[in-house]
């Protein structure tokens, strides 16, 4: 293993894990199953969030997929029905591998960006929702392919998809399983943005270089306010701007953004 293997947790067969100017990139890598999970995916994404989190001044992680798709879900030929007909307990695969991967995304203290780059679907889709920020290639399509095979929305899917797009919307796309566009998907208020298919590389550039240079602690401070707001009333909601904002006029990047506006001049924020 060497130094940059040992940063990223060691080496990988189904993922790509990099850590450039404290952002980290996982790139879902099985491009001929469409980047659908396995076990070993799972504990490759697993070993990486440990490095992440153990990653002193992390500033942002970017997800994204190799070949043309982004993510097809649980892969199903990790569910061939058994020859004498027995079946299995679905809820073991959530426990042990989606919960943790869901939370531990949600959890990590810096903005988790989705690049994505063709189909999601099933817990692909779910995965999609649980980043903070979502930036789709124009081709890309979102499928809550559950109900296809006779499943519910899992992986945080029925959390996700009611407080995104609205509970009509979210049991529309959840019953019927219809593709979305990723044009569609942006004008139901499910990701942020759309740009076209040749531009995905240099966005994912241009994310990068924009974590890497943003106020982290206010991103930070951001994220877990907005991820409190829908359990919070209005005033618990105030207090917790209250104590967050109190947290970050102490921080060197307030005092140079203050410098930088007085000097009309861009900020270098440290991240501190
Ligand atoms: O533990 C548990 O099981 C509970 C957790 C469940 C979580 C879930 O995610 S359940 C939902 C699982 N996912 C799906 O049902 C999606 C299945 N895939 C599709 O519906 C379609 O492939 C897509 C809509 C995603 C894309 O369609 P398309 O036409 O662009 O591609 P394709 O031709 O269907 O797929 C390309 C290849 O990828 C194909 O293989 P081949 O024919 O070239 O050898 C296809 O079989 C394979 N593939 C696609 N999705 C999966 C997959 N292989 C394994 N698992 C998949 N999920």
């Amino acid at each position: 293993m060497n130094a940059q293997d040992s940063a990223a947790g060691g080496s990988y067969t189904q993922i790509r894990f990099t850590l450039d100017q404290d952002v980290g990139v996982i790139t879902l890598n099985r491009p001929d199953r469409l980047n659908s999970f396995t076990e070993v995916m799972h504990a490759e994404l697993a070993r990486a969030l440990d490095a992440l989190e153990a990653h002193a001044g992390l500033r942002g992680l970017i997800i994204t997929g190799a070949g043309r798709g982004f993510c097809a879900g649980q892969d199903l030929a990790e569910r061939k029905p058994a020859e004498d007909g027995s079946r299995r307990d679905l809820s073991l695969m959530l426990e042990k591998c989606y919960r943790p991967l869901i939370h531990r995304l949600r959890a990590l203290p810096v903005p988790v960006v989705c690049v994505m780059n063709g189909v999601a679907a099933g817990a692909g889709a779910s995965l999609v929702l649980a980043c903070d920020v979502v930036f789709a290639a124009a081709s890309a399509r979102f499928v809550q392919a559950f109900s296809k095979i006779g499943l519910l929305p899992d992986a945080g899917g029925t959390w996700f998809l009611p407080r995104l797009v609205g509970s009509a919307r979210a049991m529309g796309m959840a019953l019927f399983g219809e593709a979305l566009s990723a044009a569609e998907a942006q004008a139901a208020g499910l990701i942020w943005r759309v740009v076209p298919d040749d531009a995905l590389a240099a966005t994912l550039d241009d994310i990068t270089a924009t974590l890497a240079a943003g106020p982290t602690r206010a991103y930070a401070a951001t994220k877990a306010a907005l991820q409190a707001s829908s359990g919070n009333t209005l005033a618990q909601q105030f207090d917790l701007e209250c104590q967050l904002q109190r947290e970050l006029g102490y921080t060197d990047d307030y005092l140079e953004g203050m410098r930088a506006f007085a000097e009309k001049r861009a900020p270098a924020f440290k991240g501190t």
